[in-house]
């Protein structure tokens, strides 16, 4: 009986998801959205083998990390990658890098990120950095289980995970900078819309910030900037990439709209051809690594 009663709950919560973007669930499986007429920005693509693993360079490692998260009340995993020859006698900036709907700490590694920075660093391309892939589902049972769109809550209340206890933990544990202009965050679909809705609702802790896909969590552009003059003066960096064939360009179009209109820089680019999927995502780590603590 239970478990039917959380069945219908989860339904439900799937349909409310899925119908509060115009359209509702259909063609490229989410839906046909309105079309907001904007100029993106040029695209440029990344070189070959940009995400293949060379030979003969410095590479760095990944690990998994366990903290304690006070708003969950759990032990949470994060994976991070270390920079080649990672020194404790340094000092490095961080990058948060947020999953999709279906995904969890792990998802990112499709995207293969220690290949693409690794060859980043042998090219002199990007500022040393350390990047955590936390587990952005923000409840008892984080695993991506069942209806996952039952979880959007979770989604949101990762806020709060995240700003009271894994930039602590991470903090503690690693030989980081600590102010905002060293954190940038960035995220794929789910976690573009978290990287969005915290990044810029809190411009102190994160100065870059990256939405790839963006999923319709992604707040009102209204919400997302309400005093434009601030937004201008803090945020360095707003950076956007969505799929052309992508059914969720509207979240990040009608931001890259409001922008325009309002004089806030910031950047979409629209992947040609591109799908929901890590053609598009690994494209947009490669090119927002280059362009972040810089
Ligand atoms: C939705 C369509 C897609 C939605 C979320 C997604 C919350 C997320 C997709 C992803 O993370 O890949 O209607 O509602």
């Amino acid at each position: 009986m239970k478990r039917i009663l959380l069945t219908i709950a989860a339904l439900v919560c799937g349909a409310v998801a899925a119908s509060a973007q115009p359209g509702g669930m259909g063609m490229g499986g989410f839906g046909q959205m309105p079309q907001v007429n904007v100029k993106f920005d040029p695209y440029v693509a990344a070189p070959a083998g940009y995400d293949a693993e060379r030979p003969g360079i410095g590479r760095g490692t990944l690990e998994t990390v366990e903290y304690k998260s006070e708003s969950v009340g759990t032990i949470r995993k994060a994976t991070v990658y270390l920079p080649p020859k990672y020194d404790a006698s340094k000092k490095y900036p961080v990058l948060y890098l947020l999953h999709g709907i279906g995904g969890d700490e792990r998802e990112w590694l499709q995207g293969v990120p220690n290949v693409i920075m690794d060859n980043l660093y042998a090219d002199g391309k990007a500022a040393e950095m350390i990047i955590v892939m936390p587990n952005g589902r923000a409840q008892e049972n984080d695993r991506a289980e069942g209806n996952v769109y039952a979880s959007s809550p979770a989604f949101a209340a990762f806020e709060f995970d995240l700003l009271g206890s894994l930039i602590p933990f991470i903090e503690g544990k690693y030989s980081v900078y600590t102010d905002r202009m060293h954190r940038a965050i960035a995220g794929l679909s789910m976690g573009g819309g978290q990287s969005l809705n915290f990044g810029l609702a809190h411009m102190d802790v994160f100065a870059f910030v990256g939405g790839f896909s963006s999923a319709p969590n992604t707040n009102t552009p209204e919400v997302l900037i309400p005093d434009v003059e601030k937004t201008k003066a803090e945020n360095k960096l707003l950076w956007m990439v969505c799929g052309s064939k992508d059914g969720l360009m509207y979240n990040s179009s009608r931001l890259k709209a409001f922008c325009d209109e309002h004089g806030v820089p910031c950047t979409l680019i629209e992947f040609p051809d591109g799908e929901h999927n890590f053609v598009v995502w690994k494209y947009g780590l490669y090119n927002f690594a280059q362009l972040i603590f810089k």
